[in-house]
C-alpha cells in the first residue's frame, strides 16, 4: 500500500468518498471547439431518447489531444457514430466518455436514453407534475447527453422535440421557434434555433400542458419582442405582476446600462419543483413558481418584491451571464455578483433606495457575514471546490455585488457606466474572467484597482476600528483595519475600504456635506477642520463598504444619529448599533440591573423619537424599529450563547412593547384605516402594522392576541393575514389554533401558501415549536420531493433560534436526520442545511459538542453525495 505523504497527492487519488478537488489554477482551454450542436429529443416522462450530433474542430488554443472527453453523469450511450460510422472504440472514465478522434474535425453522434420521472435531484431533464423541464447550471447537461459540460465551450444549438400532443401541447426551447408540425400516433414536433452561441449550462427545454400570459415589448431600436409566461392551468391570474416586472426590467436595462434584448421571443416557465429561485437559460427562463405567481390574496408585499427582483435578475443575465459568460466556475461572481448589483439597483429605482438598501444589508449581514466567519468561508472568486453547487453562496452573490458596488461608489455612476460599456463591448460573445471585468473597469471607469483586487482573493469580513479625537477646531479620525484569518488563508493584507462619512454639528443637527475616504492601509488618520465642538460621526453611510465597524462612541451619539441622520441607512445603523451593543453586553452577562436599565432607556429614547417622527414614512419606520436578528447578534460574539441572546432580545422586546403600548396601539389604529393598495404608503402601513403586533405580543400577549385575531379577520390581503398569523402562532391563545386551521382550509391546494403555513409554525416563538415541526413532518401535505416544501419546514426551523438551539440538542438531531434522509433524494438541497450545524465553533461549548457530534454522525455515512460530503468535511475540518 502506498503511503501518501504529500497532502496534494491526497487530492490526486480520490476514493469514492473523497471526490477530487478542482483548482482554479489548473484551468486549461478545452482542446476542441464545437461550433454546431444538434439535439433531437423523443420525449416521454419515463423514457426520453436524446440524439446529439456535435460538429467538433480542434481548438488551436488547446492541447493536441488524440481523444475528446465528453462529460456524463449517470447516463450511458446506446450508440455512438463518428463521421457517420458506428464505433465501439470508446472508453469510460468514471461517468465521462473518452473517444479517440484522429483528425482535425469530426461529427459525433451519440444516442442516450433517460428517465425524467426518476430524476429526484432536479438536475438535468426531470418531470414535475407531468411536465418535462430541465435545469443545467452548473453541471446538469451531462445528465442529458455526453458533452464538454463546461462554461467556456460555446456552441450554436438547433433542437428538435417530438412528443405526445395531449401530454405536451407546449414545446419550448432556447432561441426562436423555426418550424413545427404534426407527426404520427398523436405526436407533434417543434424545432427551435438559438442563433447565439452558448455554453451547455444555458440550455433549456420545457414540454407540458401549460397556459400562457402573453405580452410584448418594443426595444430601443424598435424591434418587437413577444413575451410569454407559461404556468399551470389555474395560475394564470397570478402572472400579471411578473409580466409587468419583466417589461419594467427590459426598459430599465436599456436606460441604465444600454442593454437591448436580442431574440424575437422571451419565454418564462414556472415550475413548482425547483432547487433554486430561477434560471436564466437563453430566451427560456425557468422559474420556481414562488418567483412568478403573486396576487394580493396569496402573496405578501415581500413576495411581490421577490418576484420583481428575481424576474429582473434573470432578465439582466441575458447580458451579464449569457452574452458574456464565465470562463470557468471559479468566475461565477463575474455573472452573479454583477447581476445581483444590477437587480438591486433596479429594485432601488422601483421601490425607493432607502428601504431597499437596508433590506439588502440585512440579508448580507445575516447570511453572508456568518458564512465569511465560519468554516465555509471562501473568497468571492474561490480557488478550489469539490462540488460547484456548494458555491452558489451568499458570498459569491451578495458580497460579489457589494464588491462591484464599491467600485461604483469610488468612481461615481457615470464613470461606472463607461466601465460596464467597455466590458460589454470588449467581451461580447466570450467566456470571460473576473480579471477581465476588473481590467475593463480600470480602463473604462478610470479606477486603479491594483490593491482592490484583494477583495476577489481574500475571504473574511474586514473589521474596521474608528476613533475620533478633537483638538482645537480639528477632528481627527484614526481608522484601523484587520482582515480576519479564514480556513483558507491566515495572513491577510489590508484592502481598500471606501467609507462615506459625515460630521454632524451637535447643536444644529446638520453637517456640511458628505466625504468619501478610502482606507487602504492597516492604519490611517484623516483630519477635518472647522469644528469648535467635537462633531458626531456618521460613518459607512449607505453601507459604502461590506465591513463590520467598531466605534467607541457614547450612546448619546447613537441616539442623536438614530433621530437625526439624513442618510437613512446610517440612521437605521445607529439604532441597530445601540441595540446590538446592549444585547451583546447583556447576553454576555456583563450588565447589572442598573446598567441594563440605563441602556434600555437610551434605546427607548431613540425608539420613541422614531415612533413619533411625522416626517418618517411608515415603511422606513418599520425598518428602524426592527430588532437585529439572532444570527447577526450571535455574530458579534466570539462564542455565543443563543439561549442567552434570545432571552435578552425577547426581554427588550417585551420591555419596549409594554413601555410604548399606547403609542403602538395608536399607530395600529391609524394605519388600519388605510385601504389596501400597492402604493408605498399602504405598503408602509402594512409593514408597521405587523411590527406593532410583534412588540405588543411580547409586552402584552392578551391584547396582541385580540388585535392579531382582528387583523386576521379584517385582512383583505396576504401581508396583513400572514403578519397576524405569524404573531398568533407564537402565542398560546385559542386564536392560534382557530386561525391556523382557518388558514390551511382557506388555501388548501395552493402550494405556495401552504408553504407559508408550514414555515410560520416552524419559525414560531411557541415553546413547543419542536413538537410542532415533528408533527408537521408527518402531515399529509409534507413531502421530501419538493424543495420549497422541505425548505418551508426545515429552513424555517433551522433559523428558529430557540427551537433549533434547544438545550437538549433535539433541534440539531432533527436537522442531521433531515440531511441524511434528503441526501439520496436531492443532494443539492440537503447540502444547504449543513451550514446551520457548521457554526458549532462559535457556539457555547455544551451546544457546540452536540452540533459537532451530529456532523460526525452524518460524516460516518459511506454513501454521502459529493455536495454533502464537501460541506460536512469542511465544517468539521
Ligand atoms: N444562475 C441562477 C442560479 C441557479 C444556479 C443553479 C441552479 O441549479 C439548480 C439553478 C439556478 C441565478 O443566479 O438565478
Ligand atoms: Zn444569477
Amino acid at each position: 500500500m502506498d503511503i501518501i505523504t504529500n497532502p496534494e497527492m491526497a487530492d490526486a487519488a480520490p476514493t469514492p468518498h473523497q471526490p477530487p478537488v478542482i483548482r482554479r489554477e489548473d484551468y486549461k482551454p478545452f482542446p476542441w471547439l464545437l461550433p454546431v450542436t444538434r439535439l433531437n429529443f423523443e420525449l416521454g416522462v419515463e423514457t426520453t431518447r436524446v440524439t446529439s450530433t456535435l460538429s467538433v474542430e480542434r481548438n488551436p488554443a488547446g492541447d493536441a489531444s488524440p481523444t475528446i472527453t465528453l462529460n456524463g453523469d449517470g447516463i450511458s450511450a446506446l450508440t455512438i457514430r463518428i463521421d457517420g460510422k458506428q464505433t465501439s472504440e470508446w472508453t469510460m472514465d468514471g461517468g465521462n466518455l473518452l473517444l479517440p478522434l484522429p483528425g482535425a474535425s469530426h461529427e459525433i453522434e451519440i444516442v442516450t436514453e433517460i428517465d425524467p420521472s426518476a430524476n429526484s435531484q432536479l438536475m438535468g431533464l426531470y418531470a414535475s407534475n407531468g411536465m418535462l423541464c430541465t435545469q443545467c447550471e452548473a453541471e446538469g447537461f451531462r445528465r442529458i447527453t455526453f458533452f464538454p459540460d463546461r462554461p467556456d465551450v460555446l456552441s450554436t444549438y438547433t433542437v428538435r422535440m417530438t412528443g405526445s400532443q395531449d401530454q405536451f401541447p407546449v414545446l419550448l426551447c432556447n432561441g426562436n421557434k423555426s418550424a413545427e408540425g404534426v407527426g404520427e400516433n398523436g405526436t407533434h414536433w417543434a424545432e427551435w434555433h438559438d442563433p447565439w452561441p452558448k455554453p451547455s449550462y444555458l440550455f433549456a427545454l420545457v414540454a407540458g400542458d401549460l397556459v400562457v400570459n402573453r405580452g410584448s415589448f418594443t426595444t430601443m431600436s424598435g424591434r418587437e419582442v413577444e413575451l410569454a409566461i407559461y404556468v399551470r392551468d389555474g395560475d394564470l391570474d397570478r402572472t400579471g405582476h411578473a409580466m409587468a416586472s419583466l417589461i419594467k426590467s427590459m426598459k430599465w436595462d436599456e436606460e441604465t446600462f444600454g442593454r437591448e434584448y436580442d431574440l424575437d421571443v422571451f419565454n418564462i416557465v414556472a415550475v413548482s419543483d425547483f432547487n433554486m429561485g430561477a434560471m436564466e437559460n437563453k430566451g427560456l427562463n425557468v422559474f420556481n413558481t414562488k418567483y412568478v405567481l403573486a396576487d394580493p390574496d396569496t402573496a405578501t408585499d415581500g413576495d411581490f418584491d421577490g418576484v420583481e427582483g428575481v424576474i429582473a435578475h434573470e432578465y439582466f443575465h441575458n447580458w451579464s451571464g449569457n452574452r458574456i459568460t464565465c470562463r470557468d466556475w471559479f468566475q461565477l461572481s463575474l455573472k452573479e455578483g454583477f447581476t445581483v448589483l444590477r437587480d438591486q439597483l433596479f429594485s432601488q429605482d422601483m421601490q425607493g433606495e432607502a428601504v431597499k438598501r437596508i433590506e439588502d444589508v440585512r440579508i448580507l449581514r445575516s447570511v453572508q457575514f456568518p458564512e465569511d466567519s465560519g468554516p465555509l468561508a471562501h473568497p468571492i472568486r474561490p480557488d478550489s471546490f469539490r462540488e460547484i453547487s456548494n458555491f452558489y453562496t451568499s458570498t459569491v452573490y451578495n458580497k460579489g455585488a457589494e464588491v462591484i458596488r464599491m467600485m461604483r461608489t469610488m468612481c461615481g455612476p457615470e464613470a461606472f457606466r463607461k466601465g460596464t460599456d467597455l466590458y460589454f463591448d470588449r467581451h461580447d460573445g466570450e467566456a470571460a474572467t473576473c480579471e477581465d471585468f476588473i481590467l475593463a473597469m480600470e480602463e473604462g471607469a478610470g479606477l486603479d484597482l491594483t490593491q482592490f483586487r484583494l477583495w476577489y482573493s481574500q475571504a473574511g469580513t474586514p473589521k474596521v476600528d474608528i476613533a475620533m479625537a478633537h483638538d482645537g477646531d480639528t477632528a481627527t479620525l484614526t481608522v484601523k483595519q484587520t482582515v480576519p484569518p479564514t480556513a483558507d488563508l491566515a495572513d491577510k493584507l489590508p484592502m481598500p475600504i471606501p467609507l462615506k462619512i459625515a460630521l454632524f454639528n451637535r447643536e444644529t443637527g446638520k453637517h456640511e456635506g458628505e466625504h468619501l475616504i478610502v482606507l487602504n492601509a492597516a492604519e490611517q488618520t484623516f483630519e477635518f477642520g472647522g469644528f469648535a465642538q467635537p462633531p458626531v460621526l456618521s460613518v459607512n453611510r449607505g453601507f459604502s463598504a461590506p465591513i463590520s465597524i467598531e466605534r467607541d462612541v457614547p450612546d448619546e451619539d447613537l441616539v442623536f444619529l438614530a433621530a437625526k441622520d439624513d442618510d437613512s441607512f446610517a440612521r437605521y445603523e445607529a439604532m441597530q448599533d445601540l441595540i446590538v451593543r446592549h444585547l451583546t453586553a447583556a447576553s454576555g452577562g456583563a450588565l447589572d440591573d442598573s446598567a441594563r436599565e440605563a441602556a434600555r432607556m437610551a434605546i427607548a429614547q431613540a425608539f420613541g423619537s422614531i415612533l413619533s417622527d411625522d416626517a418618517l414614512d411608515d415603511s422606513m419606520r418599520g425598518e428602524l424599529v426592527m430588532l437585529p436578528g439572532l444570527t447577526y447578534l450571535a455574530e458579534q460574539q466570539l462564542i455565543a450563547d443563543p439561549a442567552a441572546i434570545h432571552t435578552e432580545r425577547e426581554g427588550l422586546k417585551a420591555w419596549l412593547g409594554a413601555r410604548f403600548e399606547s403609542e403602538l396601539v395608536l399607530i395600529h389604529q391609524r394605519v388600519s384605516k388605510l385601504p389596501f393598495g400597492l402604493d408605498s404608503a399602504s405598503r408602509g402601513a402594512r409593514k408597521i402594522k405587523t411590527q406593532v403586533l410583534v412588540y405588543l405580543a411580547a409586552g402584552n400577549p392578551e391584547l396582541a392576541s385580540k388585535m392579531a385575531a382582528a387583523q386576521y379577520n379584517a385582512a383583505d390581503n396576504m401581508t396583513d393575514r400572514q403578519g397576524a398569523l405569524m404573531v398568533l402562532t407564537g402565542l398560546g391563545t385559542a386564536a392560534r389554533t382557530d386561525k391556523l386551521i382557518d388558514f390551511h382550509r382557506r388555501y388548501k391546494g395552493n402550494e405556495l401558501v401552504v408553504d407559508k403555513w408550514f414555515a410560520l409554525q416552524a419559525s414560531s416563538l411557541h415553546p413547543h415549536a419542536i413538537e410542532h415541526v415533528k408533527a408537521l413532518a408527518e402531515h399529509p401535505d409534507f413531502t421530501m420531493r419538493n424543495p420549497n416544501r422541505v425548505r418551508s419546514l426545515y429552513m424555517a426551523f433551522a433559523a428558529n433560534p430557540q427551537a433549533f438551539h434547544a438545550a437538549d440538542g433535539e433541534g440539531y438531531k432533527i436537522i442531521a436526520d433531515l440531511i441524511l434522509a434528503l441526501d439520496p433524494i436531492n443532494p443539492q438541497t440537503a447540502a444547504r442545511f449543513v451550514p446551520s450545524l457548521g457554526r458549532w465553533r462559535r457556539i457555547e461549548p455544551a451546544r457546540a459538542a452536540m452540533m459537532r457530534a451530529e456532523l460526525e454522525r452524518i460524516a460516518k455515512s459511506d454513501s454521502l453525495s459529493r455536495d454533502t460530503f464537501e460541506q460536512v468535511t469542511r465544517s468539521l475540518g
